[in-house]
């Protein structure tokens, strides 16, 4: 099983699109197994960006994540990094396929929604990033899980 960390950025929070946004990766069959509303310090947002540091689009990006609250969620499933990138679709949201988050909801890079990690390597660090341990329930079984997880 392969883990992401999604962030409903402060437009979405503030845009009422949580449950929505939510939704959207419950119906596609991710297992939800962490779920939290913070207000991102900027010492964490700086280190959940680290890898943008040096663009000139850093700044202003430190201060979008931290300006209001986000809903940080924990997702477990097959192939769950591809599939969440999907749902979300691409950076530049007037580039998003109609049908993905992005391409739905939203217009400009700097208002782009929603985070979803990038590797499987870095879904396991974002995760633990944002989420001690006792606030994760890894082991939890859905009565659904046979019928989107096919047994191997
Ligand atoms: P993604 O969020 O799709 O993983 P990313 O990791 O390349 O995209 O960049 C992280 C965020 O930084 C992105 O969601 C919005 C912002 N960003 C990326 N490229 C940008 C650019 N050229 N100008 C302004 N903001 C940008
Ligand atoms: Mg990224």
């Amino acid at each position: 099983m392969e883990r992401t960390l999604i962030i409903v950025k402060p437009d979405a929070v503030q845009r009422g699109l949580t449950g929505e946004i939510i939704k959207r990766f419950e119906q596609r069959g991710l297992r939800i197994i962490g779920l939290k509303l913070i207000h991102m310090s900027r010492e964490l947002a700086e280190k959940h960006y680290d890898v943008h540091r040096e663009r000139p689009f850093f700044g202003a990006l430190v201060d979008y994540i931290t300006s209001a609250p986000v809903v940080v969620m924990a997702l477990e499933g097959t192939n769950a990094i591809a599939a969440a990138r999907q749902t979300i679709g691409s950076t530049r949201p007037h580039e998003a396929a109609a049908g993905s988050i992005r391409g739905d909801f939203a217009l400009e890079v700097g208002r782009n929604l929603v985070h979803g990690s990038d590797s499987v390597e870095n879904g396991l660090v974002e995760v633990a990033n944002f989420f001690r341990d006792d606030e994760l329930l890894p082991a939890w079984q859905r009565n659904t899980d046979p019928w989107i997880f096919e047994a191997r």
